[in-house]
């Protein structure tokens, strides 16, 4: 084999096949003599990691000489999907890299396809986060990721008669070819123990259980550019190597490793359950380890790019930290505890220093999502940060008085409720006075006081009086006098306020769509608001136009540069705009309708070979595909195919014929492994495909497919083919979500509501090319109410849905508990909170308009092409440009 390795200066196919074949040679995991796809794909990956390492170098060297301000992106999630495609594409060797590994055997698709998707995310706001990096790298700016590497990552999901069932997910099995695991950098994390005043007069945390974070490193490349920043990955280790050797000669072979393998479950799985004490301490380490890791990283680099004069004012104008959602919070009294405990700052410095450097981003509105963590766990396994929380907390209750005054004591009260960062925790003893309200205060004195005390002690008297007097009498009597005690209310527990505590120790605070961001400044944080509105932003989110488009759909992509005459759409996506012009150019209708056609036909094959179905290329492709949560409605969806099938059976087939358009229904997306009634949701849709897709009265008219292990991968598949996609979620729920724009990108004609980035996607593409229906978000809690108050109609057809459902038209799985949640049901629930019945008519006429569209094809492929046309706003470059300019304050510095 030749040992010449790639340079990324020479990317001809000989000298790629070349490296290919070298990796092979020196790859120890496979046998030389066969050149099998998985051994392709390692030896391909290792060659493209070469060419990467050379310019990741490269980068780092010239961010370090130049000293410049860097942005630090931290976030408990990174989906980035398969890399091998986007790193080739990125660096513009796709077409060397297919020739290279066709004259070794081999289709590169093939060898593509046998690389495990990296899911270290959930959904959106991980994939968010990969998309940024994309744009980071692209626009040369200086940033970096960071994250946790965990050894499982979200988990596989099988679909069986049963509904979901969850498979740990192991992608690092046959180990993972872009990463470069970094012994040499590493730091020390510590939980539990307590903390000393020391004699420097520093505070010392001390004892406790002390661990190591080392750092994996994925080089990240941008496109056409040899920017290529880092994805820094920590995994956790036991401190020193606490391996007990006596233990285990004395045959405890477990214990003897008990600590090491204490240290490695912190980045075990992406988020570890956290109904037990023991998975809500897992999760706090977590996320304790990604904030620690990474500001001693952070600050190690300050430090040395300063040298020998080190000035911490000049921080915040060196280092940016970004926390995606709440996850990353820590990170504001860790930055703290560092600047006090360890490089000996005041808390005035410290704070300042703090407060310009970090921001936070929220993504979601649920209160369940918005974390708390009891003050008592917290405390024990980070003292130190607890007192610093504190004193954030008694910091900004002086700010609170002052801001609103003691005028008002009603007003002072609700707004230190809303604000503060520990709930149900009393006010510190020097303002608890200021509740003792001015009348009270005069009333209760001289004679009164002596009066209420004496009332008092007698009723106190009288209490022990009437125990006494039962005492020796009656057993029984006293039994039942007991049982008439009223029970004591139970303590609400202590809670620190994540969300409360970022928007106190930020510069910024960033909803992720228009719509959002003013639900953010009017609701959920109005008290902050009021306080600090310079503080709040929008920046609307976006996605990266090479993944999502360029890559992901080739057919697409051909036809778009052919039309504007050049490929810069790629980079400067409001080129896209000037598709527009030719929207009406039946040539390029033709050639559009042309490779959407040859796009679902792989989703045909691909359907076929992961559920079994045949479905028709003929049929409209209505896709759904998204995390499973009632609030994202997948059971308006299904309901209305169940409509849509109980009508088509209820006709004769020239009637079905002419009424609708054959359509194949398509959904995806995995539920929480605890969340039962979106676990329901999976199994219904499943039940109902089982049913329709077996009626022979119904063939081609309609088809329910639900794709098992819905990921990245499955996402570049099934958009490129959609026509029509559903966003559907109850208005002002969802904060952005992002496959909208995916979905619009690719030409696919969205059906949603006024939510979240569909309100600017329909702006953009225009509102005759968006199918709108349902309630606006102002109009949710009257709605809401409405409801409670019993003045709620319900529409006859949904009733007849739900009867139908019920009667056992799906199966014999028993549907009440999932209908019950739509009605006011009390054993089952929430009196249909999301609005399903509510929205339903109008969901219903909307999808019948969406049918008689379709009939007309040309006008149908006019719309789908000003849809792609109106999606350049949604490219994660233009979003991550915002950050820059607004939050991040810092510039592109390209490599010479
Ligand atoms: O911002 C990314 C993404 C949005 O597009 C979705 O609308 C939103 O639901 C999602 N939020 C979360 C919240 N997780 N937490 N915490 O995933 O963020």
């Amino acid at each position: 084999a030749a040992t010449t390795t790639l340079s990324p200066l020479t990317p001809d196919a000989e000298s790629i096949a070349s490296s290919i074949k070298y990796h092979v040679e020196f790859t120890p995991m496979f046998s030389p003599e066969k050149f099998e796809l998985p051994k392709a794909f390692f030896a391909t990956a290792q060659s493209v990691r070469d060419a990467l390492i050379i310019n990741w170098n490269a980068t780092y060297d010239y961010y370090e000489s130049l000293n410049v301000k860097q942005a630090y992106y931290l976030s408990m999630e990174f989906l980035q999907g398969r890399a091998l495609l986007n790193a080739i594409g990125n660096l513009e060797l796709t077409g060397p890299y297919a020739e290279a590994l066709s004259k070794l055997g081999h289709k590169l698709e093939d060898v593509a396809c046998q690389e495990p998707d990296a899911a270290l995310g959930n959904g959106g706001l991980g994939r968010l986060a990969s998309c940024f990096l994309d744009s980071l790298a692209t626009l040369n700016y200086p940033a970096w990721g960071y994250g946790l590497r965990y050894k499982y990552g979200l988990f596989k999901q099988l679909i069986t008669k049963d509904g979901q069932e969850e498979v740990a997910e192991s992608w690092l099995e046959m180990g993972n070819p872009w990463e470069i695991v970094r012994n040499d950098v590493s730091y020390p994390i510590k939980f539990y123990g307590k903390v000393v005043p020391g004699s420097d007069g520093k505070k010392h945390w001390i004892g406790g259980e002390d661990i190591k974070a080392v750092a994996h490193d994925v080089p990240i490349p941008g496109y056409k550019t040899k920017s290529t920043i880092n994805l820094r990955l920590w995994s956790t280790k036991a401190a020193s190597e606490d391996f007990d050797l006596y233990a285990f000669n004395a045959g405890k072979h477990t214990e003897a490793y008990e600590a090491l393998a204490n240290a490695e479950k912190i980045c075990y799985i992406l988020y570890p359950g956290d109904e037990t004490i023991e998975g809500k301490i897992l999760r706090l380490k977590q996320q304790y380890t990604l904030c620690s890791a990474s500001l001693q990283d952070i600050i190690a680099q300050f430090e040395r790019r300063s040298g020998t004069s080190v000035n911490w004012e000049q921080f915040p104008e060196k280092v940016a930290v970004q926390m995606n959602d709440t996850h990353p919070t820590l990170c504001i009294p860790e930055l703290m505890r560092i600047l006090m405990d360890v490089k000996g700052l005041s808390w005035k410095d410290a704070w300042n220093i703090t407060q310009r450097t970090v921001a936070y981003t929220n993504h979601t509105v649920l209160p369940e999502a918005l974390e708390k963590w009891t003050l008592d766990l917290m405390q024990k396994l980070l003292p130190r940060h607890v007192e610093i929380i504190e004193m954030i907390d008694e910091e900004l209750i002086q700010t609170i008085i002052a801001e609103f005054g003691t005028a008002d004591l009603n007003l002072l009260e609700k707004e230190l409720k809303e604000m503060r960062i520990l709930e149900n925790v009393e006010l510190p003893a020097a303002y608890a006075d200021l509740f003792i309200k001015p009348k009270e205060a005069v009333a209760i004195s001289g004679e009164e006081l002596q009066d209420a005390e004496e009332d008092e002690k007698e009723e106190e008297e009288e209490e022990e009086e009437a125990i006494g007097k039962m005492d020796g009498t009656d057993e029984s009597h006293i039994e039942d006098e007991e049982e008439q005690l009223p029970e004591p209310l139970p303590e609400p527990p202590k809670l620190v306020r994540m969300a409360n505590l970022c928007v106190v120790g930020g510069h910024a605070v960033n909803g992720v769509a228009e719509i959002h961001s003013e639900i953010v400044k009017d609701e959920v944080f109005n008290s902050f608001y009021k306080l600090w509105p310079e503080k709040f932003q929008n920046k609307t989110n976006g996605v990266t136009p090479r993944r999502w488009i360029r890559f992901c759909n080739p057919n697409l992509s051909k036809i778009i540069t052919e039309w504007l005459g050049t490929e810069d759409w790629v980079l400067n996506t409001e080129k896209l705009a000037e598709l527009r012009k030719f929207a009406d150019n039946e040539d390029m209708q033709i050639q559009w309708s042309e490779a959407k056609r040859s796009n679902k036909m792989k989703v045909v094959e691909f359907l076929k070979e992961k559920t079994g179905y045949s479905v028709s290329p003929d049929a409209m492709f209505d896709i759904q595909v998204k995390r499973i949560h009632e609030y994202k409605r997948q059971l308006l969806n299904i309901l209305g195919i169940v409509y849509r099938y109980k009508m088509m059976k209820e006709m004769s087939a020239a009637e079905r014929n002419a009424k609708f358009v054959p359509r194949v229904c398509i959904f995806g997306g995995k539920a929480f492994a605890t969340y039962v009634q979106a676990k329901r949701i999976v199994k219904f849709i499943t039940d109902v495909g089982a049913t329709i897709n077996h009626d022979p009265d119904i063939g081609d008219l309609l088809k329910v497919v639900f794709v098992p292990d819905y990921n990245v991968s499955v996402a570049e598949i099934l958009i490129p083919a959609s026509e029509l996609s559903q966003h559907i979620s109850t208005a002002g729920m969802e904060a952005s979500g992002t496959s909208n724009m995916k979905f619009a990108m690719n030409g696919c004609l969205l059906i949603g509501t006024l939510d979240g980035a569909n309100v600017e996607i329909r702006e953009e593409v225009g509102a005759d090319n968006f199918f709108l229906f349902g309630a606006k978000a102002h109009e949710i809690a009257g709605l809401r109410k409405e409801r409670a108050e019993g003045k709620f109609v319900p529409d006859a057809t949904f009733e007849e849905v739900k009867e139908f459902v019920r009667s056992g038209a799906f199966g014999p799985y028993n549907y009440d508990e999932l209908m019950g949640s739509l009605e006011g049901n009390e054993g089952f629930g929430r009196a249909d909170y999301f609005l399903v019945g509510k929205d339903f008519p109008s969901y219903i006429e909307c999808q019948e308009k969406v049918d008689e569209a379709y009939r007309d094809q040309r006008t149908w492929t006019r719309m789908s092409i000003l849809n792609t046309a109106g999606s350049h706003k949604f490219s994660s470059d233009r979003t991550i440009h915002e950050y820059a300019r607004d939050i991040w304050n810092i510039d592109p510095v390209p490599l010479p």
